[in-house]
């Protein structure tokens, strides 16, 4: 049979073989790949700015060590990630352009303040519990790299997400002061998490073409049942109570009912109207300004010594 390449392509993907950065592929599925690989990546780059917040105010030398890791596994994730993107065509510097213009999106969550410690083991216990719960089905994503890099930062995002749990149950044994500071923490940080997963899918303009494509293997609202089912079992642990008076058991379902999400407030963030969002583009274009000098003197070593070389 005389198949199109697109029907070959398909073919590939319905039987869970890996598409290769050589191998043909539909323009349209390289450009909703580069777009959600690179806001991945973006996300991880300003994902380091809410937590950096802290590392020079952890409350121990041991705490301390351990928010320095994690926040450059993040910066290694942003790597692994553009490095995947770049195998699609796009160049790194075309994606940072992209950053700092504001024409790329990256993670709404990354938009709100950090304000107390406890908002380092809420980031941890819910944003990175968020970001696992979408990210490990991408370890099983159609596209070869971005499978494969997804699988070194799930394994990293676990760690982040127990070491968030346990600031936030050593808090839940401390005073008054350290109970409430946590549950002033999660309430805040909550409704951001869940929204992570993005619009409903009924609201979701890609989510069908992407699950034909097994770029996704979940919808947003699956991924976001699952993971309030999970947190309103933990929560339960650490003594607290997830800020939803609507959050309750139906037999039924099998899963938790919740209540409704203030979509207004998403669709702001997005568009860059959320607390933080300023401040987070700024404190990006200062570094990638404060940086030309070294890559001009990282190119200028290059071009000598290739001139040596060539002598
Ligand atoms: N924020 O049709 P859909 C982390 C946009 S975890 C901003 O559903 P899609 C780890 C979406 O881009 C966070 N924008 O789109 C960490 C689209 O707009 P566009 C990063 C959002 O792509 C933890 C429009 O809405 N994780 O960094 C958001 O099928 C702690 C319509 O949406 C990933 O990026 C949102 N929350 O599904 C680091 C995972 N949601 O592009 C530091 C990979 C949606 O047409 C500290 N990405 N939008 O202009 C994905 O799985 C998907 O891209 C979704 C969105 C699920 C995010």
């Amino acid at each position: 049979a005389n198949l199109t390449n697109e029907e070959v392509f398909q073919d590939k993907v319905d039987q869970e073989i890996r598409i290769e950065p050589k191998d043909w592929m539909p323009e349209a599925y390289r450009q909703t790949l580069i777009r959600q690989i690179s806001q991945h990546a973006h996300s991880e780059i300003i994902g380091m700015l809410p937590e950096g917040n802290w590392i020079t105010r952890a409350p121990s030398l041991k705490r301390k060590a351990i928010l320095l890791a994690k926040v450059q596994d993040e910066a290694g994730h942003g790597l692994y990630l553009y490095s995947a993107a770049e195998t699609l065509g796009i160049t790194r510097d075309q994606m940072y352009e992209q950053l700092h213009s504001g024409q790329a999106k990256y993670s709404s969550i990354f938009n709100y303040p950090t304000l107390t410690w406890a908002d380092v083991g809420a980031i941890g216990w819910l944003v990175d519990g968020a970001a696992i719960m979408n990210q490990v089905p991408l370890c099983r994503n159609s596209y070869g790299p971005y499978a494969r890099a997804m699988v070194r930062v799930c394994k990293e995002e676990s760690f982040h997400q127990r070491q968030g749990f346990e600031i936030l149950l050593t808090l839940s044994r401390g005073t008054e002061a350290q109970r409430n500071m946590a549950q002033d923490a999660i309430n805040r940080w909550w409704w951001p998490s869940i929204m992570m997963f993005g619009p409903g899918d009924e609201a979701s303009p890609h989510t069908a073409q992407s699950m034909r494509w097994k770029i996704k293997r979940f919808t947003n609202d699956e991924l976001r049942q699952k993971f309030v089912d999970i947190c309103a079992e933990q929560v339960k642990i650490l003594g607290f109570t997830l800020p939803d008076e609507e959050l309750k058991w139906n037999d039924a379902s099998g899963h938790y009912d919740f209540g409704a999400i203030d979509w207004t407030e998403f669709n702001n963030v997005i568009r860059g109207n959320g607390p933080c969002n300023k401040q987070r583009l700024d404190a990006r274009r200062k570094a990638w300004n404060d940086g030309a000098w070294v890559r001009e003197a990282a190119m200028a070593h290059t071009e000598k010594r290739k001139n040596r070389m060539a002598a």
